[in-house]
């Protein structure tokens, strides 16, 4: 990544960092926006043209960004979640998403991030109906801090919908 990527997710590390950790319990953990009063315990980070409008908003039955109207251009917007997974031995991600995007071009992605490094484990462009993927996160089982980074981006014209998120469940 170069330089000014680097400052940026050091930034978001940062912002983070004053969020809520979570330390999932023996059932895992469960976001149903179905139900949630709020987006917590997310830390959304906005960046480009993002706002608390533009980017990942809970708009029930939905963590949501566009639709109605559709997204925007030069978006990034992030949904973070701060994870101390001592004491697991294995993690899955799973999440419901319907997606319908410039493809090729404006994503949603799954990035994570430790101490030493940020991968992309999933991503998603184009049309797709609601379908439900899993992420296997094992990798960071047994560390303190893991963010688990849902990132919607947009490039500079052409859009459409959106992203919508259902549920985030943690096992
Ligand atoms: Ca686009």
């Amino acid at each position: 990544m170069d330089r000014r990527d680097h400052e940026l997710w050091n930034l978001k590390r940062r912002i983070t960092l004053l969020g809520d950790k979570v330390t999932p319990g023996a059932n895992g953990l469960k976001l149903d926006f179905s139900t949630a009063d709020s987006l917590a315990p997310l830390n959304i980070v906005n960046q480009g043209t993002a706002t608390a409008d533009t980017g990942w908003k809970l708009a029930k039955p939905y963590l949501q960004v566009g639709y109605d109207p559709n997204y925007q251009d030069g978006l990034d917007t992030d949904a973070i979640l701060f994870l101390d997974l001592r004491g697991r031995t294995t993690a899955k991600l799973e999440f419901g998403l319907q997606c319908d995007t410039e493809e090729g071009w404006d994503f949603v992605e799954v990035q994570v991030t430790n101490n030493a490094s940020k991968k992309v484990l999933f991503s998603l462009s184009g049309k797709a109906d609601m379908a439900r993927y899993s992420v296997d996160l094992s990798e960071f089982a047994g560390q303190d801090n893991v963010a688990v980074h849902v990132r919607f981006t947009s490039d500079s014209n052409t859009h459409f919908a959106g992203a919508r998120v259902s549920d985030i469940t943690l096992q």
